[in-house]
């Protein structure tokens, strides 16, 4: 199963840590999200087809947490 860990320099509490694992949570495919906002960054593991990195980052960028790193 493909999973990675981004950093996202925008995570600033404990709100974003939830908006982005409640709306990643709802994209078809996702299996677990798991965002820091001590270290700023999201690992997610995914199915895939039907998620994608792809669909993935263009999510994020819609809710405001765009991908500034991508560290695995
Ligand atoms: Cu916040």
């Amino acid at each position: 199963m493909p999973n990675k860990t981004a950093n996202i320099s925008n995570i600033n509490c404990g709100h974003c840590t939830n908006t982005i694992e409640q709306e990643l949570a709802d994209l078809e495919g996702i299996v677990t999200v798991k965002a820091s906002k001590e270290d700023k960054t999201v690992t997610i593991e995914w199915n895939e087809p039907p998620a994608t990195w792809g669909k993935i980052t263009e999510l994020l960028v819609e809710i405001g947490y765009p991908v500034n790193n991508q560290l695995t």
